[in-house]
């Protein structure tokens, strides 16, 4: 499948302001990779398929998580948390991607890891700082990422961290673990 091909493909799973959403990823995570020496192609093709299953019924995402093999843990906090894995088995078993880099890029854009790589970073920020979006910090990481993926990120999950906070959810350990090493890289 060609990008054009991949970019209707994505069109059809989600309305169009989440479409609209992947359109400003998809920029600005070019910008970030050609700002912070990524791969921009790459970085393109994940940002195309970062959201590809978030619009599915939430029982089939489950179903993915639970049938091939993925964090089990996932189920038990945010369903918010699933689209992230079940699109990277999606662009791996339907779209045939097999590049780890462009995986791992889409699988970890919610939750991020421990030793994100530079294209994981890419596309988790980009997320946060799409053009469309509009949160109270939003400007503050959109500065941030003039500088330094690594700051700008940690002001992301700080914000994501105090919005879990205020409605009373679970935060899936994953994301303390990865606003922790994203300091340690700082400092
Ligand atoms: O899919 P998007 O809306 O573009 O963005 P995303 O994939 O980063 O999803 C963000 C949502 O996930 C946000 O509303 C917060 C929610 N969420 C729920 N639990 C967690 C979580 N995000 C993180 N990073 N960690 C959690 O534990
Ligand atoms: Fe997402
Ligand atoms: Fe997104």
């Amino acid at each position: 499948m060609n990008r054009e091909e991949l970019i209707s493909a994505v069109k059809e799973q989600m309305p169009e302001r989440r479409w609209l959403h992947t359109l400003g990823v998809m920029e600005t995570s070019v910008t970030l990779a050609k700002r912070f020496g990524g791969d921009p192609v790459k970085a393109d093709l994940a940002a195309i398929l970062h959201d590809y299953c978030k619009y599915w019924p939430v029982q089939e995402q489950a179903k993915i998580i639970r049938e091939n093999g993925l964090p089990q843990d996932l189920l038990d906090y945010d369903k918010e948390l699933w689209h992230s894995h079940a699109g990277a088995y999606i662009a791996k078993e339907q779209f045939g991607i097999h590049d780890e880099e462009i995986l791992d890029a889409i699988r970890y854009h919610t939750s991020g890891r421990v030793q994100m790589t530079l294209m994981d970073k890419i596309v988790c920020l980009a997320d946060y700082m799409e053009p469309g979006r509009d949160f109270p910090s939003v400007d503050l990481i959109r500065e941030l990422a003039e500088r330094s993926l690594e700051k700008a990120l940690v002001a992301g999950f700080d914000s994501t961290i105090s919005f879990l906070i205020t409605k009373g959810k679970r935060i899936y350990p994953l994301t303390i673990l990865t606003r922790n090493d994203l300091i340690t890289q700082i400092n």
